[in-house]
C-alpha cells in the first residue's frame, strides 16, 4: 500500500441490537475487519477500529412489539449480548458504544440541524402508507407486498428474498401492513429528504471514476446505482422510536435509522476520544483531517448506505473524509441455506462458545478460510471438524508441538545454537520468506481468505522441514545439527505466532507463552533471529485439539431439530378431495380391531403383520408402518380398518386382508387412528 495516509479509521457495521449475533455476522464483518486491524496495529500504524450497536430502527420496535415489551427493553438486552460476544471472540474495538447513546442523540441531532439551517434538505410532503386500525405510519418496512420488478415477496424499502433492489413502500404490489395485515391508507406527511440527485454527478466521478479498485461487487452495485437517476431520499419517519427531529413542528417524527446509524460511527469515536483525549486525540482526527484513510467493513446489504447515501451526507455536512474502501463481503449460509434469524437458522456465538468453549480461534479460522468475499459461501459443520482436524491440528499444531517437545527433549528446553546452514535450509529459509511478502500482499487489499492460507503455509513449510530433515534419527550422531535444525524450526514457530495474530489471536498468545517471546511486531515476520540461543523455552501445550464426532452430530441434530420445527410451523394442509355421495361413503366398511399380535416381516423393512380380532373371525392384515411403531407397542390396542378392501398379496406370499387406518404427519411419520373409547372388536364406524 502506498504510504499517503498517516492513520487509519475502521469501522464495521454496528448490528441491530434485536438480537444476538451469528456466524454470519461474524464473517461477513467482524472478522475480517479484525484481522485487517490487528495487522495495521502489530505493523505500528496509527488505527482506530469503531463498533457498537444500532438501536434504533423498525427491527428494534418489531421485537419490542412481538415480546410485549419497550424498544428500550429490548436494546439493553441485545447490546450487552453482542458485546459480550464480540469481546470473547477477541473483535478488538477500541470503542463500542450504542446509539442509543446522549453523545450519539445530540451528535446526529446536530449533523442534522446543520443540513437543515443550511438548506441542503428539500422538504416534501408526501403520500404515506397509514395504518387506520393502530392510527400509526407505516415505515417501509412495516409495509410488506410484491415486488415490481421480480415479483417475489419484499419489504417497503428492499426486495431481500428476491431482486435486491431498494424499493419505495408505495412500489409494492398489494401492499399491507405487516402488523396487522390490513391494507393501509394513503395520508399526507411531511418529512426532509436528502437530495441524493444533486451529488450523482460527484459520486460517479468519486467512485466510479476514482475507485476502480474497490472489490467487483462493490463497484458493481455502486454502478448500477448510478447508471440510473438517484431520487431524493427521506432522512425522516413518522415513528415514535429515534432520534426526535430538531424541527419545529416535526413532532411524532424521529430521524431516519439510517441517518443517525452510520453517524453512530462518529458519535461512538468522539465519545472515545473524549474520554481518553491523550490516547486518542480529538474526534475530528478520525473524521476530517486529509491524512486519515476511512474503511467501512460490511456486508452486501448495506452497500448502497455506505458507498452512496452516508458519503452524500458527509459531503453535504462538509469537512468529512470520503472512505477510502468498503470492503464489503456477500452473505454466508449455513449447512447451504440461508442464514436466518426469524427461522432460528443461524449458529449463534453465545451458543457456540457454551458448546465448543475455548475454540474461539477454531471458529475464526473456518469462518475466513470460508470467509465470502467474492461470492456466498457455506459454513458446514463438517467442514469445520475437517478444518479444525486436518488444519489446524494436524498442520499447524503438530508442526509447533514437534518443535518444542524434541527442544525440551534434547535441549532441556533451552534454544539451541544454529550451526551452519545446508542448502536445504536456506532453500527453506527463503521459502518461508516469500511467505511474509504474499501474506502482506493479500491483506493490503482485503483479501483475507487468500492470506490466512498463506499463512498456513508457514505451518505446512515447517512440517515439511522437520519430515524431510527428521531430526530425532540424528540425535545419537550429531546433535549440532539437530540443534541447528530445531532453532531453524522454532524460529518459524515464531514466525507462525506472529503471522497467526490477526487471525487466530488466541493462539498466538498461546504460542507466544509457549516460546517466552516477550513481545513481537510483524516487521520480524521473516527473521530468523526471534528467539536467541539458550532462550528457556516455556511449557509446551497443545495449542488446538481434535473435535470428535460426536460434537459434530450434536450440532447437525440441533439443526435437524430446527428443521422440523420449522416445517411443523409452516405445514399446510392439503386442499380437500372432490365431494363424495352418501352412497359413495356407504360402500367403504370401516370397523375397530383389536391387535392380538404383531409382528415384523422378514426382508421387509417397512411391514408389520398383524392378527386382528374383527369381531367375526381373525384376520391377517399387512401394514406399512414398521419405521414408525415397534410392533409390541400395538399388540392389546383398538385400531381402525377397512374391512371389505380388496385382499392384497405381496411379493412373498402374504396376503392382507384388509387395511389399517392411520394419518400421515407433516413430516411424512404415520399415525395409528385409535378410538377414545374401548368398544367391542367388529364395531362398525358410521
Ligand atoms: N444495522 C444493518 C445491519 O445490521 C445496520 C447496519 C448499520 S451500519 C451504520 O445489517
Ligand atoms: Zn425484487
Amino acid at each position: 500500500m502506498e504510504k499517503k495516509f498517516k492513520r487509519t479509521t475502521v469501522t464495521s457495521a454496528l448490528p441491530y441490537a434485536n438480537g444476538p449475533v451469528h456466524i454470519g455476522h461474524l464473517a461477513g464483518v467482524y472478522v475480517p475487519a479484525d484481522i485487517y486491524v490487528r495487522y495495521l496495529r502489530l505493523k505500528g500504524e496509527e488505527v482506530l477500529f469503531v463498533g457498537g450497536s444500532d438501536e434504533h430502527g423498525v427491527p428494534v420496535t418489531q421485537r419490542a412489539r412481538k415480546e410485549g415489551i419497550t424498544p428500550q427493553d429490548v436494546v439493553d438486552r441485545y447490546h450487552n449480548i453482542i458485546k459480550e460476544s464480540f469481546k470473547e471472540f477477541g473483535i478488538s474495538f477500541d470503542v463500542y458504544s450504542r446509539t442509543t447513546s446522549d453523545v450519539h442523540h445530540k451528535f446526529a441531532s446536530d449533523f442534522f440541524r446543520k443540513l437543515y439551517d443550511e438548506g441542503k434538505l428539500v422538504e416534501q410532503s408526501t403520500m404515506q402508507f397509514y395504518d387506520e386500525k393502530t392510527g400509526k405510519f407505516l415505515t417501509d418496512r412495516d409495509v410488506v407486498g410484491e415486488c415490481p420488478y421480480c415479483h417475489k415477496q419484499a419489504y417497503g424499502n428492499q426486495c431481500e428474498e428476491g431482486c435486491g433492489r431498494a424499493l419505495e413502500p408505495t412500489e409494492l404490489i398489494n401492499p399491507r401492513s405487516k402488523e396487522t395485515g390490513e391494507t393501509p391508507v394513503l395520508k399526507e406527511t411531511k418529512n426532509w429528504y436528502l437530495p441524493l440527485n444533486e451529488y450523482q454527478q460527484w459520486l460517479k466521478e468519486w467512485i466510479l471514476e476514482g475507485h476502480k479498485e474497490w472489490r467487483p461487487n462493490v463497484y458493481g452495485q455502486c454502478k448500477s446505482w448510478l447508471d440510473m437517476d438517484l431520487q431524493p431520499r427521506a432522512m425522516t419517519r413518522d415513528l415514535d422510536w429515534g432520534i426526535p427531529v430538531p424541527v419545529e413542528g416535526a413532532d411524532g417524527k424521529v430521524l431516519y435509522v439510517w441517518f443517525d446509524a452510520p453517524i453512530g460511527y462518529i458519535s461512538n469515536t468522539k465519545e472515545l476520544c473524549d474520554n481518553e483525549p491523550e490516547k486518542w486525540g480529538t474526534w475530528e482526527k478520525w473524521w476530517q483531517d486529509e491524512g486519515t484513510r476511512l474503511l467501512h467493513f460490511i456486508g452486501k446489504d448495506n452497500i448502497v448506505f455506505h458507498c452512496i447515501i452516508f458519503p452524500t451526507m458527509m459531503k453535504a455536512h462538509g469537512g468529512y473524509v470520503m472512505p477510502d474502501n468498503v470492503p464489503s463481503n456477500e452473505f454466508l449460509n449455513l449447512e447451504d441455506d440461508k442464514i436466518s434469524t426469524s427461522r432460528n437458522w443461524a449458529v449463534w456465538l453465545h451458543e457456540y462458545l457454551v458448546d465448543f468453549p475455548g475454540k474461539q480461534d477454531v471458529l475464526r479460522y473456518v469462518l475466513t478460510a470460508n470467509a465470502p468475499e467474492t461470492k456466498d459461501n457455506n459454513f458446514t459443520w463438517r467442514d469445520f471438524q475437517a478444518r479444525n482436524n486436518n488444519e489446524l491440528v494436524a498442520v499447524y499444531g503438530n508442526f509447533v508441538n514437534r518443535a518444542l517437545v524434541l527442544t525440551h527433549k534434547y535441549f532441556d528446553g533451552k534454544v539451541p545454537a544454529c550451526g551452519a546452514l545446508t542448502d536445504y535450509d536456506k532453500a527453506t529459509v527463503a521459502e518461508f520468506m516469500d511467505v511474509k511478502a504474499e501474506v502482506e500482499k493479500l491483506l493490503d487489499t482485503f483479501k483475507f481468505r487468500e492470506a490466512q492460507k498463506e499463512a498456513m503455509n508457514l505451518a505446512r513449510i515447517g512440517n515439511k522441514y522437520l519430515a524431510d530433515t527428521e531430526p530425532w534419527k540424528l540425535a545419537k550422531t550429531d546433535m549440532e545439527r539437530v540443534g541447528t535444525i530445531l532453532n531453524l524450526s522454532l524460529q518459524l514457530a515464531a514466525n507462525l505466532a506472529i503471522a497467526f495474530e490477526p487471525f487466530l489471536p488466541f493462539s498466538s498468545e498461546k504460542l507466544r507463552g509457549m516460546l517466552g517471546m516477550e513481545t513481537f511486531e510483524w516487521n520480524q515476520l521473516g527473521s530468523t533471529d526471534l528467539l536467541a540461543a539458550g532462550h528457556q523455552l516455556g511449557k509446551a501445550e497443545l495449542l488446538f485439539e481434535k473435535i470428535e464426532d460426536s460434537a459434530i452430530d450434536a450440532q447437525m441434530q440441533r439443526l435437524e431439530d430446527i428443521k422440523k420445527a420449522n416445517e411443523a410451523a409452516n405445514y399446510k394442509a392439503n386442499p380437500v378431495k372432490p365431494t363424495v355421495s352418501f352412497e359413495d361413503w356407504e360402500k367403504l366398511d370401516i370397523r375397530v380391531g383389536t391387535v392380538l399380535e404383531c409382528e415384523r416381516v422378514p426382508k421387509m423393512k417397512k411391514l408389520l403383520k398383524f392378527k386382528i380380532a374383527d369381531g367375526l373371525a381373525d384376520r391377517t392384515i399387512v401394514s406399512g408402518i414398521a419405521e414408525h411403531y415397534a410392533p409390541e407397542e400395538l399388540v392389546g390396542k383398538q385400531v381402525l380398518f377397512i374391512a371389505n378392501f380388496a385382499p392384497r398379496q405381496f411379493k412373498n406370499g402374504l396376503v392382507s386382508e384388509g387395511m389399517i387406518l392411520s394419518a400421515e404427519n407433516y413430516d411424512g411419520s404415520l399415525a395409528v387412528t385409535s378410538l377414545l373409547r374401548e368398544v367391542k372388536p367388529g364395531s362398525e364406524v358410521k
